[in-house]
């Protein structure tokens, strides 16, 4: 009995810890000079993943660069490839973007950087 117990409080303060951890999603990429660091809520899903990217040049914050993510689908059986394009948002000192991925399979993301007139991509990819 003594043990189970244990067992309870044990999971009680994993699902409390898990849900007080902000950062349930959190991706770093880079490429030459250029380093993002991507977080969410929530890691990747059916739906709208609202992602909050910073960009770092050689360590140092970036805030004046264009971004750009696109999300594309490979072609399944009976179904063309997707390619959607994500609007993302200066908001301070970070970016953000809602990235709406409509459906469960592979997905392989590619945030674009442009700074002073060179373009960076980035990418990595998941299955959902
Ligand atoms: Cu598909």
């Amino acid at each position: 009995m003594r043990k189970l117990y244990f067992l309870l409080i044990l999971i009680t303060g994993i699902v409390a810890f898990s849900c007080t951890s902000k950062e349930s999603f959190k991706k770093e990429l880079s490429e030459g000079e250029i380093k993002i660091v991507i977080t969410s809520d929530q890691p990747p899903h059916v739906g709208i993943n609202k992602w909050k990217l910073k960009v770092y040049q050689n360590g140092k914050p970036v805030t004046d660069a264009i971004l750009k993510i696109n999300g594309y689908m490979p072609p399944m059986p009976g179904m063309p490839e997707m390619s959607f394009d994500y609007p993302v948002k200066k908001v301070g000192d970070y970016y953000q973007s809602d990235v709406n991925l409509s459906m469960g399979g592979t997905w392989q993301i590619t945030v674009t950087v442009e700074k002073e007139g060179k373009t960076q991509k980035l990418k990595f990819g998941f299955n959902l």
